[in-house]
This record gives C-alpha cells, sequence and structure tokens, in this order.
C-alpha cells in the first residue's frame, strides 16, 4: 500500500483523501498556574525590631522563632522575601502591613513583585 503524504491538518483519522476536515482532534492541555509574587519587606533605621516581629507572626504567620530570623536577615541584608503568593493576597499582605506600619508611625516598608 502507497503510503499517503502526511500534513500538518492531518488528524490521523482518514486515510487522507475522505472528509478531511483540517481541524486538529487533539487539544493542548496546558495546566494554568497564576503568576507568583514576593512580598519583601524592607529595611530602615527606625522601626523597632519588635514592630517588625510582630507584624511576621500577624500577617505572614510564622512563629515567633521564623519572625525572628526574617527580621534579622532584613535588618542585615536590606530585604527580604517573606512570603510568595498570588496578586490579590500579595496585594492586601503589602496593604495591610503599610497601614499597620503608619497607624503605630513607623517607617517599615513592604513591597511585592511578580517572581
Ligand atoms: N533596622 C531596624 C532597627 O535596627 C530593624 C528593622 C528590621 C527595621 C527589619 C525594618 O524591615 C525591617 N531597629
Amino acid at each position: 500500500m502507497a503510503l499517503e503524504p502526511y500534513t500538518l491538518s492531518d488528524n490521523g483519522n482518514g486515510p487522507g483523501r475522505g472528509p478531511e476536515t483540517g481541524l486538529m482532534t487533539r487539544t493542548k492541555t496546558r495546566t494554568q498556574r497564576p503568576p507568583l509574587f514576593k512580598v519583601m519587606l524592607l529595611n530602615d533605621d527606625y522601626t523597632p525590631m519588635e514592630f517588625v516581629v510582630h507584624v511576621l507572626e500577624r500577617f505572614f504567620g510564622l512563629n515567633h522563632a521564623q519572625a525572628f530570623e526574617i527580621m534579622l536577615t532584613v535588618h542585615k541584608k536590606g530585604l527580604a522575601v517573606v512570603g510568595v503568593f498570588s496578586y490579590e493576597i500579595a496585594e492586601t499582605k503589602v496593604a495591610q502591613v503599610m497601614d499597620f506600619a503608619r497607624r503605630h508611625q513607623h517607617p517599615l516598608q513592604c513591597t511585592m513583585e511578580k517572581e
């Protein structure tokens, strides 16, 4: 039997000269993951260490030891990623931290960045 010429529109179902529609019968299935955003805390010279530890416990669900460690990383390195979230959650965390810091009159800064 002679080989049928293969074309990109061949859906592999027919002999090639039959009722060829040119439509793909298999579709690509790719799982769409939402983009993630890093939430970062920035160092400054005025916000008390205990306040930063409290923020990390309160808004990021860290235990005291984890919170203290991240606070020290920010203090020493200038900034640290404190969590990775979907856009909406990251935006909410940043707003909560910035509002809480402002209400306590501390210059603590929190930002987000696409991963
Ligand atoms: N550098 C501050 C101090 O010495 C402490 C601090 C840590 C401030 C982390 C902000 O994100 C921060 N009091």
